[in-house]
């Protein structure tokens, strides 16, 4: 994409239209547009007082999620998810590096984009949040009442799982789209030969509405196109699935314009429901596959990993009524449906214009069958009869639209660096507001259901330079947040983010508060190496493996003198928290162990493994400070030569 919007640019900068902000504007007050006068009274959140929403923003090349406060911009969490984390073991110790396994082995980092918040008639509900794993395509379910990762699950056949993890109204499916088609099964093919022969997956991963697990329900296997982003239908198109397409030319290599080729490339139109009932009725070829499926028990605290065998494909061109394609100009990236389920918006970030499709007209003109031709079976729609209306010129670059349920749209202008207001059925421009610097994201909390809270929307901005205090050659990336509860967005606060936050989902805060866990009950610890008193606390010897069975509780570690060690043993400190109140962690450190710490929340246990390499004694201590004694919470274990 980069090339081609290197592209774009120029042929714009030819045409002198474009005036670029990156890295022109000088921090200050000119060229900051609408700043709010009172934007510090808007942002202002007195000690001790709560924000009004959550913001979780994904990671990008961190694979976490990190969890904000809006409108204050304060950063309150960071939930690890497919990158292994020391900050409080996650990956390291035994019970949660089960949570990397995948096919190719143990995974312990991802590049992770999406996040969404679980639905209940289409509207937030704040029981999970899912996101996408994009390099090796996973996703991930989210517990919100503990803020944990409690599940992933791996996708055969998908490579670049970038038009991911978008939810279905009631939380049915979380879907999953494959950025790269790949030869389905994979196998040693010329690269050359990639046309009409590689295979672009959409997985349909059904959700248990009781448990939260995840489990693939279909596979569509779709023509070898790039699928880029994906949104759901939702009210009157509930049941439909959108995602946007590129290089529909498919061209094994798009170092040159090959894949900017065509005019259009297509949104593709996906009855779901249609499918489901198919497969409901033995539709669809199972095949074989191999994915990982790794689940975390909160009565065990422990992960488990499964391999799966096999997947359910479904051939597009069986069903009929299921597929269609919405020629889109030209390279969309964002597809985004608006809070009514009537728009669909391609974002072409290589057209001058906005397409906006109509779902009514979608529906008529597939009812009365006309159709232009059709794609590898797939008949593809009108692109006059589909349209409902095109916003004329409203920036350079336009990657993504956000709503606020009250008519309005909010799209994001890579190129020209600025989020442009306009109206959804006249398609007029509101407003715009320049951003510092090229905007990937935004997000408007609550933007992705019926009925989004539309009071703030933040802009993800790619290119920090000069917003902060200089920090060396890498910068965080920066957030900024507009209040549009007016007429006018305000600028009204930046802040920097984690990793690459590429999209955010925000929740009202009392949504999510009235469930928040605090501990766990230490009685209804299953965990098979928990210690539940005290009395029970051991040192036991199997074969070369030394089991520690130790207890934590402010402020001692029992037991503290270790004894039996040898150089070439296994040790695994098996240690639960006794604490029973809110915010009690303990940590656990041993000298030389090359991996991690452990934090151990209250009614947890938690395993590290260390091999001694050397004779002596050597001492073990707390990293939570947790009491006034917390320096005295320490022990020692002594190795004896093998
Ligand atoms: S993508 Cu990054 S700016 Cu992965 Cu949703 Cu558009
Ligand atoms: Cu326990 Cu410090």
């Amino acid at each position: 994409m980069k090339k081609a919007i290197n592209i774009l640019v120029s042929l714009v900068m030819v045409a002198g239209l474009v005036s670029c902000n990156n890295g022109e504007n000088k921090k200050g007050s000119k060229g900051q547009g609408g700043l709010a006068t009172n934007a510090a009274e808007k942002v202002y959140v007195a000690p001790g007082e709560h924000d009004e929403y959550y913001a979780f923003f994904s990671g990008g090349y961190s694979g976490n999620l990190t969890v904000y406060g809006l409108p204050s911009g304060r950063m309150f969490k960071e939930i690890p998810v497919f990158s292994q984390f020391p900050t409080s073991g996650y990956g390291y110790s035994e019970e949660t590096k089960p949570m990397f396994n995948t096919s190719f082995g143990f995974v312990p980092w991802d590049d992770s984009h999406h996040p969404d918040i679980s639905q209940t008639g289409g509207k937030l509900d704040g029981r999970w949040i899912f996101i996408n794993g994009n390099n090796t395509p996973r996703i991930a379910r989210i517990d919100l009442e503990t803020f944990e990762t409690v599940e992933i699950i791996e996708l055969p056949n998908s490579a670049g799982n970038h038009s991911s993890s978008f939810i279905t109204e009631n939380t049915e499916y979380v879907v999953a789209g494959t950025r790269f088609s790949v030869p389905v099964p994979q196998r040693d093919m010329p690269i050359k030969d990639y046309k009409g022969n590689f295979k672009g997956a959409l997985s349909f991963i059904s959700v248990d509405q009781e448990t939260g697990r995840m489990g693939i329900k279909f596979q569509l296997m779709m023509p070898g196109f790039n699928y880029d982003l994906s949104h759901p239908g939702r009210d009157k198109s509930h049941g439909w699935f959108f995602f946007t397409t590129y290089n529909t030319e498919e061209a094994n290599t798009l170092m040159e314009v090959n894949s900017s080729q065509n005019d259009k490339d297509f949104i593709a139109a996906v009855n779901w429901k249609v499918i489901e009932d198919y497969v409901n009725n033995g539709g669809g070829t199972k095949m074989p596959a191999n994915y990982a499926h790794n689940v975390y028990d909160h009565d065990t605290h422990l992960a488990t990993s499964t391999m799966e065998k096999e997947v359910l494909t479904v051939d597009p061109t069986k069903v009929p009524g299921a597929v269609f394609f919405l020629p889109t100009p030209k390279s969309p990236h964002g597809c985004d449906v608006d809070p009514t389920g009537e728009y669909i918006i391609g974002n072409g970030k290589l057209s001058a214009d906005l397409t906006v499709h109509s779902f009514t007209k979608m529906l008529d003109a597939i009812e009365n069958k006309k159709f232009d031709g059709e794609a590898y079976g797939i008949p593809i729609l009108k692109f006059e009869d589909v349209l409902a209306g095109t916003v004329k010129q409203p920036g350079l670059g336009p990657l993504h639209t956000e709503f606020d349920g009250k008519g309005n749209a909010y799209t994001t202008f890579f190129i020209s660096s600025e989020v442009v207001k306009w109206k959804l059925g006249t398609w007029e421009v509101l407003d715009r507001q320049p951003v510092f610097y090229s905007v990937g994201h935004g997000m408007i909390p609550g933007g992705n259901s019926r009925e989004p809270f539309g009071k703030y929307f933040v802009a993800m901005n790619k290119i920090t330079k000069d917003r902060y205090l200089p920090t060396g050659p890498e910068l965080e990336h920066s957030a900024q947040l507009f209040d549009i509860s007016g007429d006018k967005m305000e600028l009204l606060l930046d802040f920097p983010t984690h990793g690459e936050p590429h999209y955010a989902a925000g929740i009202r805060a009392d949504i999510l508060k009235k469930n928040s866990k605090q501990f766990y009950k230490l009685a209804d610890n299953k965990n098979p190496y928990a210690t539940l008193s005290e009395a029970d606390a051991r040192v036991e010897r199997k074969g070369n493996e030394v089991h520690i069975y130790m207890t934590t509780i402010r402020s001692h570690f029992t037991p503290d003198n270790i004894e039996g060690v040898k150089v070439g043993d296994k040790v695994f400190f098996h240690i639960t928290n006794h604490e029973q109140d809110f915010d009690v962690p303990h940590g656990f450190a041993m000298i030389g162990a090359n991996n991690a710490e452990l934090l151990i929340m209250p009614g947890q246990t938690k395993t590290l493994v260390w091999e001694p390499k050397q004779v002596g004694v050597w001492p073990f201590y707390c990293t939570d400070f947790c009491s006034a004694l917390h320096q005295e919470m320490q022990g020692y274990v002594r190795v004896s030569p093998a």
